[in-house]
């Protein structure tokens, strides 16, 4: 036959816009686009009709943690390469950059990476690439990042707080420079470690240690202050900055002002600030250790708010995960890590920082219908797929040159609202802090590479672990220095 696949009666939504388009599929790649209608006889091994629901490129998460030991607090993280990626499928999402963690006693990040392939390799349900996470900015490991390049990674993550990678400006200013020369984008997490060791120790002091204090653990100070500091450094060293998991609306500011002076400062936000706030911490008994992450969720629904805002006017750039799970009861004891006789409620500070959200992300976004398709599509697929130089190979629909990662939708009206639980999900994981919700939208279908690894109605998960495979990455297309020479010892 002429396609393996065609897509018939879907809207179409790009980055820019929504169109009634008909889509051929062949060989793992888009073949062609038609408007509605135009593939009337032609052969085809499948034919899905879409009937009206939304057809969109996969989804990209360029934020997610799997199988990383502990550096979060007490506990590795719950989720490995087969359970996480099969949980991102069954949620539309059909591409991953999870991280290779470099610990602070390593001293090389090609060991890192190799031994973060060996945890992925035949274990993927979906497409995967990683960002190298440097906890230990050694010698070695900067003159490393000319040959990651060359093994197709494009980008790196460093901390400004825990202490197991936190990397003072120094070393900071290391990175960046190294990071400059090579074409590589750095994400920063960025929170004041002495804030919120000082606060930690206060609420300590005042017998405070129910998981709710986590909040004032880490107040909005401690991310506001590393925000405008990583933009001074990103400005100082002119070198392109993503800075994860925006929480509150004064960061946002400061990103949105440095990005009006055309600095390259590029933000993320998450689930978790837009959908969670302060009284999820606050939870019966232990129950707030389900909303504990970092940053924490925030005051109010007037901070949610201002992260919408945010992801509308395009001051972030993209809407990951930050899928970082750890189980609620351990599954071996059945015991809550951080709870002990003498402290029933546990202690906030050993709680690991970290939601479950890969396979949430999607519908519950598209379920609060608070932004512009268009944008959905932009801020959960294109644009991390831009920045991280996966496009247009991921994240987006082009003929001949896109992957036939496609996610289909529900036609508008035609799915029941229903309450989100957590035995629906398929991570390894015993809660979702979304639980409870209402939303009314799930893929229905789900296509990677041409083939249907997710049909809601026919079976459910139908893709193969060993079937993702690794994504050689370019140079960001959006992410660059201002002036193109070698950056120079301002004298
Ligand atoms: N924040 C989290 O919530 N989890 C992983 C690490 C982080 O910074
Ligand atoms: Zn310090
Ligand atoms: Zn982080
Ligand atoms: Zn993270």
């Amino acid at each position: 036959t002429e396609y393996d696949l065609i897509i018939v009666n879907g809207l179409v939504v790009s980055d820019t816009e929504t169109q009634e388009w008909d889509i051929a599929v062949k060989d793992e790649k888009i073949k062609k686009v038609l408007p509605r209608g135009g593939f009337h006889e032609v052969n085809a091994t499948r034919i899905i009709d879409a009937e009206g629901g939304y057809v969109m490129p996969g989804g990209v998460d360029a934020h997610v943690h799997l199988q990383e030991p502990p550096l979060f607090g007490q506990g590795s993280t719950a989720d490995n390469y087969e359970t996480g990626s099969r949980s991102a499928v069954c949620g539309g999402t059909t591409t991953m950059v999870t991280f290779a963690p470099q610990k602070k006693s390593e001293d090389s990040l090609l060991d890192t990476l190799a031994a973060t392939h060996a945890r992925a390799k035949d274990n993927c349900y979906i497409d995967y690439s990683f960002h190298l996470l440097v906890g230990n900015p050694s010698e070695r490991a900067l003159s490393e990042f000319k040959t990651l390049r060359e093994k197709g990674i494009s980008s790196l993550k460093i901390y400004m707080t825990y202490e197991a990678l936190q990397l003072h400006d120094g070393q900071i200013l290391d990175v960046l420079l190294e990071a400059r020369k090579q074409g590589i984008t750095t994400m920063i997490h960025a929170e004041n470690n002495h804030v919120i060791n000082w606060m930690t120790a206060q609420l300590e002091k005042r017998q405070l240690f129910a998981p709710k204090y986590h909040g004032p653990s880490h107040p909005p100070v401690a991310e506001i202050e590393a925000i405008y500091r990583a933009i001074s450094l990103s400005e100082f060293m002119d070198t392109p900055i993503l800075i994860v998991h925006v929480s509150t609306p004064q960061a946002a500011a400061h990103i949105k002002s440095a990005q009006a002076r055309g600095l390259p400062i590029f933000a993320e936000t998450c689930p978790q600030y837009l959908f969670l706030t302060k009284k999820h911490l606050d939870g019966p008994g232990f129950e707030g250790a389900k909303c504990v992450c970092s940053p924490p969720p925030r005051e109010s629904e007037s901070d949610c708010d201002a992260i919408w805002t945010g992801l509308k006017d395009g001051t972030f750039t993209i809407l990951s995960s930050d899928h970082c799970p750890f189980r609620y009861d351990d599954a071996e004891t059945g015991k809550k890590s951080s709870v002990t006789e003498d402290f029933p409620l546990g202690k906030f500070k050993f709680v690991p920082n970290g939601c479950p959200g890969i396979e949430t992300r999607l519908p519950l976004t598209l379920s609060a219908a608070r932004l512009p398709l268009t944008k959905f599509v932009q801020v959960t697929s294109t644009n991390p797929a831009r920045l991280y130089g996966l496009y247009p190979t991921k994240g987006a629909l082009f003929e001949g040159m896109s992957d036939a990662d496609i996610n289909i939708w529900y036609p508008e009206g035609k799915m029941e609202e229903f309450e989100l639980t957590n035995d629906m999900l398929h991570h390894d994981v015993d809660y979702t802090p979304f639980e409870g919700r209402m939303i009314n939208q799930w893929p229905r279908w789900t296509i990677l590479r041409g083939k249907v690894v997710w049909d809601r109605e026919g079976g459910g998960l139908l893709g193969q672990k060993g079937y993702g495979r690794f994504v050689k990455r370019e140079a960001s297309s959006l992410a660059k220095p201002l002036r193109e020479d070698e950056w120079e010892l301002p004298l």
